[in-house]
């Protein structure tokens, strides 16, 4: 086994309001790392795919009812199921590329009214992402790349509210790209951002625990 400790993957999280261009540019991303060689994998939350992430999935599109907290303590499961198989693959020396984390669940929930302390707790301990790249964009600007679509959460005055709490999540770790730029614009300034984190903890920064 050639693989040493030292060689781990990163985890890197990619956030913002919806639409912002997430989703596609992690797509772009990983078929870069892909590319040129790296061990890289493509995550999301929710993961809909677990007996979890199907509640959740129902409560996004109106299926389903949930009180304000129950809805919270499910996205938060949702990353918890996910912890020790996430650890095992950085460990490995995968990189894996998440579109969406805890900032997402304390920025959405209490843009609901519920108090941010209360949101952040559930996920103290999870595995610290070693970059967030949040792509700022305004809710104005968002709303006019082709409309929200039907989930919920999908306004314009609440998304208005949910980034105001991304703000106050701000940390060293994270960077923040201007959303309205071309896309290959963007695209280059995530590569340079990932390729220098990617970088760090192969030279052996430890996995560090969120909020703790
Ligand atoms: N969302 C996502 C939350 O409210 N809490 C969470 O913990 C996470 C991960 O789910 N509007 C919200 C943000 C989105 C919605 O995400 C579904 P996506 O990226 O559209 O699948």
């Amino acid at each position: 086994n050639t693989q040493n400790s030292e060689s781990r993957g990163a985890l890197i999280v990619l956030e913002g309001l919806d639409r912002c261009g997430k989703t596609s540019q992690s797509t772009r991303l990983v078929n870069y790392l892909n590319g040129i060689g790296h061990s890289v994998e493509s995550w999301r939350f929710p993961d809909r795919n677990t007996g979890v992430g199907q509640m959740i999935s129902s409560y996004l599109s109106n299926k389903s009812q949930l009180d304000d907290r129950a809805i919270h303590l499910l996205f938060s499961a949702n990353r918890w199921e996910k912890r020790s198989l996430m650890e095992d693959e950085l460990k490995r020396g995968t990189t894996l590329i998440v579109d969406r984390y805890s900032y997402s669940g304390v920025a959405f929930s209490s843009a609901k009214g519920l108090d941010i302390e209360w949101c952040k707790a559930p996920d103290i301990g999870l595995l610290a992402p070693d970059l967030v790249i949040y792509l700022d964009i305004s809710p104005e600007e968002a709303a006019k790349r082709g409309g929200y679509g039907g989930e919920r959460y999908e306004q314009r005055e609440f998304q208005k509210k949910v980034a105001l709490f991304y703000q106050k999540l701000q940390d060293p770790t994270w960077k923040i790209i201007d959303a309205k730029l071309e896309v290959e614009d963007v695209e280059k300034l995530i590569r340079d951002m990932v390729l220098d984190c990617i970088l760090t903890c192969k030279k052996g920064k430890p996995i560090l625990k969120l909020w703790a």
